[in-house]
């Protein structure tokens, strides 16, 4: 009969999960394969029906997203928060309304860590110390300056880079002459760049780019300085995306640290173990490497973002 046929569909009779994900926004090629990632792993392959949503990297529309999964009364919520702080009214409505909240990529700050299921993503400390210590081993002793790209202020991924770099500098010789934000993208990474030439033209010889794209900005600032990048200015980032290791390949970019935006099948495994009842760790971390110009030539052939 109709009823058999369908109890014996593919669901095997289970019901679907309602997940809301609210993405912090679009603002990089990194950001662009972790979306994708994402949304085909919360999807009808993992018996999950997703509600997606882009925060435009503005945490009063990411907050809004989330009250409104809430409302909606899905089975978990997932995010990646733009900032580290000021979540703790919506994560409270969350647990009042019993959805678990599962966080990938970025972090939140310790007060609210007693909100969060669990987490899925990258060490961002250890990237940033990983990039500076590169710095340190090829220019210490050297008297080199060094300029810093850094990512979105209060995001947890630069604040940890830059703890894990200053790690990684201390007790160098190493100057840093001037860092500031450039929220991740390709736009104000190359204005912010263009204001470190004109302060300090060619007495910078390191710049670190805590993503790619902020580096690929910087390029075009320091070609219009009449400056060769990679040589005139060594230039470190992090992410390992197609079009940063066809710079750091092309001789333009001199180390890149990956950090993994495939998080999509570990994140669908945390939000089905936990509707299911069972026990998940608290944080899930993805492995990265580091990549210099001939390991890029060597990955892009079979380079997956
Ligand atoms: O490095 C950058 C993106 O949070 C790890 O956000 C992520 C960072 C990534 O915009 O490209």
């Amino acid at each position: 009969s109709g009823n058999a046929a369908s109890t014996a569909g593919g669901g095997g009779g289970s019901k679907q999960i309602k997940v809301g994900f609210a993405q912090e926004g679009a603002e990089s090629g990194w950001r662009t394969a972790n979306t994708k990632s994402l949304q085909e792993a919360l999807g009808s392959k993992n018996g999950i029906k997703l509600t997606f949503s882009d925060a435009q990297q503005k945490q009063e529309n990411q907050i809004a997203a989330i009250r409104s999964f809430i409302t909606q009364g899905v089975d978990a919520i997932v995010f990646a928060p733009v900032v580290e702080t000021g979540w703790t009214d919506v994560l409270k409505q969350a647990k009042q309304a019993h959805i678990p909240v599962i966080l990938e990529d970025r972090d939140v700050d310790k007060a609210d860590q007693q909100y969060i299921t669990s987490r899925v993503g990258d060490d961002f400390e250890k990237e940033g110390e990983t990039s500076c210590k590169w710095i340190a081993d090829n220019f210490n002793g050297k008297g080199a300056n060094l300029v810093v790209l850094e990512g979105t202020a209060g995001s947890s991924a630069a604040n940890d880079r830059t703890t894990g770099c200053a790690k990684a500098l201390q007790g160098t010789d190493i100057k840093t002459l001037d860092q500031q934000d450039g929220n991740f993208t390709r736009a104000q990474g190359k204005t912010v760049m263009e204001g470190f030439l004109q302060k300090y033209g060619n007495k910078i010889n390191i710049l670190y780019a805590q993503n790619d794209d902020m580096g690929l900005g910087a390029l075009d600032a320091i070609k219009a300085a009449g400056l060769t990048p990679g040589k005139d200015i060594q230039i470190v980032t992090t992410d390992g995306t197609h079009d940063g290791l066809t710079a750091l390949a092309n001789g333009e970019f001199n180390y890149v640290v990956e950090c993994n935006p495939l998080l999509g099948d570990d994140v669908a495994k945390v939000v089905k173990d936990v509707v299911a009842g069972k026990k998940v760790d608290k944080l899930y971390l993805a492995k990265d490497q580091a990549f210099d110009q001939a390991a890029a030539k060597a990955a892009l052939p079979t380079r997956k973002y």
